[in-house]
């Protein structure tokens, strides 16, 4: 089996399921931990599940991820918009990072346009909802799985 691959979580995530379910749907993190971790004993691949709300603890997954992960899932929610310092931890890892969104960022205000995440990722998933977690899942295992 090859190494884990991170899924990671940005602020506010945690609240996930519990208010504006018009734009991120009813189901919970702790939904999508589960499914994710079912969809990858399907696949034959290993998950390691985290959120925070603090840039910092994001930054030091991504390090982590450069020894013990494969590849990387990130939904780096409002992160995504302003974070030089995600996009250089990003950078300093070898493996491939697929970048998901819940919501079509494109379809709300200009300033969720910008990605500094999708400069690094090699796909970016937005508006599947929390499906999108699952279509990320699949396509690392094509990419890291062989
Ligand atoms: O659509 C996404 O997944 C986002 O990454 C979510 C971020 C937002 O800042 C990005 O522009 C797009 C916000 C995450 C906040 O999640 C909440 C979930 C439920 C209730 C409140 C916030």
């Amino acid at each position: 089996m090859p190494k884990p691959v991170f899924i990671l979580n940005g602020p506010n995530l945690n609240l996930l399921g519990l208010r504006q379910p018009e734009i991120y749907g009813r189901e919970t993190l702790e939904d999508v931990a589960d499914a994710c971790s079912a969809l990858a004993e399907e696949l034959g691949l290993s998950i390691r599940f985290h959120q925070s709300n603090h840039e910092g603890a994001l930054v030091d997954w991504i390090h982590q991820a450069r020894n013990e992960g494969s590849g990387i899932i990130i939904n780096p929610a409002a992160y995504t918009h302003t974070s030089v310092a995600i996009l250089d931890a990003l950078n300093a890892f070898e493996g491939p990072v697929l970048e998901v969104h819940i919501s079509n960022v494109h379809r709300r205000e200009a300033f969720r346009h910008h990605s500094y995440v999708s400069l690094r990722a090699e796909g970016v998933i937005a508006g599947f909802g929390t499906e999108g977690y699952q279509l990320a899942l699949r396509r690392m295992k094509t990419l890291v799985g062989k």
